[in-house]
């Protein structure tokens, strides 16, 4: 295998390919010796898939043994060389404020697609990974320059980066970026939790915002899950001051805007949000409409209401949960929207937004036209349904859209994970109760506004309700001692700040009775960390670690530790393709990996041994023709 390795270091050279080697060639390219690495990151990966064979994936727990997949056609495209201009080569020709006026002013509407970050993370769980991203990257942006942005970072990503994908978060930014030079690229920011579900100190955030924005960030959507300003504000100012980026404050949509009676979340309240987003220096807001309950009309009175009492360009987004979201995007357009999120059509629909392919041939003709290119959209949605079903473990059970959404408000994101984590806690049948229960914790709340972190506690509540048989009477009975799961302690202790109109204080002094005191609200203004030290600290307990993965670190400081750990032992694995990487290998099966440039190792599962007395299998591969073994403890 090393003579092997060797061999294919000088035959893949750039000067040997070029014929451009001379006698002195292999003295001068001492690189070329470089296959001790190699050797070990082939033992690796073949440790990696040897483990997979005998334990399974940890994150698959039901698949179809031998399933076949088809091969995902990558478009082929027209354009050799140069990205054609695109959003991202006009904001900087012109500057931040150019920019946003002309999209304020601009007559065509803007499209926002998510493919790449919420409808992944909206219909399998976030799972998707970056070599089936990278894939096409490039071909999308070089096809479709018309594309305002794509959101590609942030929200869920980067902890299931980490956690479960085992990549390296800032990587794939990177890739992106490089792989898409003329289109905005966009990120989700949970405000002062980051891309976290707690809050970090304001100079991580700070430190968070212009790394992300160097790494290739162009637009930040910043949110807070109870629409707190003072959340949103540190991350805002980040952004506008130490960035040339944009920096879009969201205003998360609950409820329905038209509801007469009692309606906490009423036209004033979100026009008030807005001034005061625009005030705070937000060059660009969005609604955020994370469960899809902005109907139609709705957004025929908001979205006025909101281009009367600010100036700054106004961007929809929406999940297309109870299958209404397209008239709304129509109406929205009517009533003046500046841009929508769409995803590729096999990433669209139900708990994910609206189809981008469909809303562009819907706006054929209209005064608002832009004109995208319809066919390319579905030779890349094409790609993606061969790519979607490698990932059908993670798929959610709603087939079809439901207008029960209107009545639990349950975001799409969560709508997916909620029957994982049901699953995960022995509740798998009990799906629709949790979700009433869903309605019922948000009723008990207050009504408050429901998005990640927010809503993880609401659906902790409902699985907690579910799992004891507790009905609303029981939680608000005195009488009755509950151990509450610590996000609804640490949620009525303000760890999250305080809902609009407050907290619910019966059902507050239950929750914390056990408290000997009832603490004042988590402020917001966490001690700053000294990142010198902590970083230096890092460097040490993870040799060969950057100052992005620090970072990292901050934000999941345990998922980071497993991360490293996994690398370690089985190395570099975002090479491998998805249904290796998601489940075994059958005999005789062949993969062709990319190790890194130029370096491709093929590999062929010879056999399984049963296991010895100390429970190892012996798993024989082939490896570039050459027979590996590799001892792997059965964990059964
Ligand atoms: C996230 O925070 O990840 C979301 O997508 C919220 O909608
Ligand atoms: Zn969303």
């Amino acid at each position: 295998t090393t003579n092997i390795l060797f061999l294919q270091n000088v035959i893949t050279h750039e000067k040997f390919i070029k014929g451009e080697c001379t006698v002195n060639f292999i003295d001068q390219h001492q690189q070329l010796f470089k296959v001790k690495k190699l050797k070990d990151s082939s033992t690796k990966l073949l440790r990696y898939l040897g483990n997979i064979k005998v334990n399974g994936h940890p994150d698959v727990k039901n698949f179809e043994p031998n399933k076949k997949f088809r091969t995902p056609i990558i478009p082929s495209t027209n354009f050799t060389g140069q990205h054609p201009k695109g959003s991202k080569d006009l904001l900087t020709e012109i500057g931040r404020t150019a920019f946003l006026q002309k999209i304020r002013e601009g007559q065509q509407i803007q499209y926002t697609d998510t493919t790449f970050r919420d409808a992944h993370q909206s219909l399998v769980a976030t799972r998707m990974r970056s070599k089936d991203i990278l894939a096409v990257a490039d071909g999308f942006a070089l096809e479709n320059p018309e594309i305002f942005s794509a959101e590609v970072w942030g929200g869920a990503t980067f902890d299931v980066a980490l956690r479960f994908l085992h990549e390296c978060p800032w990587e794939r930014l990177q890739k992106i970026r490089a792989a898409m030079p003329n289109i905005l690229l966009q990120m989700l920011f949970r405000g002062s939790n980051a891309v976290g579900y707690s809050a970090y100190p304001r100079n991580i955030i700070q430190q968070f915002v212009a790394k992300a924005w160097e790494n290739g960030i162009d637009i930040f959507r910043i949110f807070d899950s109870l629409n707190n300003i003072e959340s949103m504000l540190p991350a805002i100012k980040y952004v506008s001051e130490d960035t040339q980026a944009i920096a879009q404050a969201c205003l998360c949509y609950t409820g329905d805007v038209l509801r007469k009676d009692h309606n906490k979340y009423n036209l004033n309240y979100y026009v008030d949000l807005a001034k005061r987003l625009e005030d705070a220096g937000a060059h660009m807001l969005a609604i955020k409409d994370m469960a899809g309950l902005l109907k139609p009309n709705a957004a025929e009175v908001l979205i006025p209401a909101l281009r009367e009492n600010v100036n700054i360009p106004i961007a929809l987004h929406t999940h297309d949960t109870a299958g209404t979201q397209i008239a709304t995007y129509l109406k929205a357009i009517e009533a003046g929207i500046d841009s929508i999120d769409c995803a590729l059509a096999s990433f669209s629909g139900t708990t994910s937004q609206p189809s981008l392919n469909s809303m562009a041939a819907l706006m054929k003709g209209n005064v608002r036209e832009n004109q995208l290119n319809i066919k390319s959209l579905n030779d890349y949605s094409n790609y993606w349904e061969a790519v979607r079903e490698m990932y059908y473990p993670f798929e959610s059970d709603l087939k079809s859209s439901t207008a029960e959404v209107y009545d639990n408000e349950i975001p799409g994101g969560q709508y997916s994970n909620l029957r994982q984590q049901a699953e995960g806690v022995g509740l798998g049948h009990q799906i629709a109760k949790i979700k009433e229960n869903y309605t019922t914790v948000n009723q008990l709340f207050g009504d408050i506004v429901k998005v990640t972190p927010s809503s993880k506690v609401v659906g902790d509540m409902a699985l907690f309700m579910t799992a004891n048989s507790l009905s609303a009477d029981d939680v608000l009975d005195e009488n009755q001692n509950h151990s509450f799961p610590a996000s609804v302690v640490g949620f009525f202790k303000g760890d999250l700040g305080v809902p609009f109109g407050g907290f619910p204080e019966k059902l507050r002094n239950i929750v914390l009775r056990n408290e000997k005191e009832i603490p004042a609200p988590k402020a917001q203004l966490l001690p700053d960390v000294d990142i010198t030290a902590s970083s230096n600290g890092f460097y040490e307990k993870y040799p060969e670690s950057s100052f992005l993965d620090y970072l990292s670190y901050e934000m999941f400081p345990k998922v980071y530790d497993e991360y490293y750990h996994h690398k370690e032992n089985y190395g570099v694995v975002t090479e491998i393709p998805t249904p290796a990487f998601f489940y075994p290998l059958e005999t005789g099966q062949e993969l062709r990996i990319q190790l890194r440039k130029g370096i491709v190792i093929h590999v062929k599962l010879i056999y399984v041994s049963s296991a010895d007395e100390e429970g190892l299998r012996t798993v024989t591969f082939e490896l570039n023709g050459t027979n590996r073994t590799i001892k792997i403890k059965d964990n059964s």
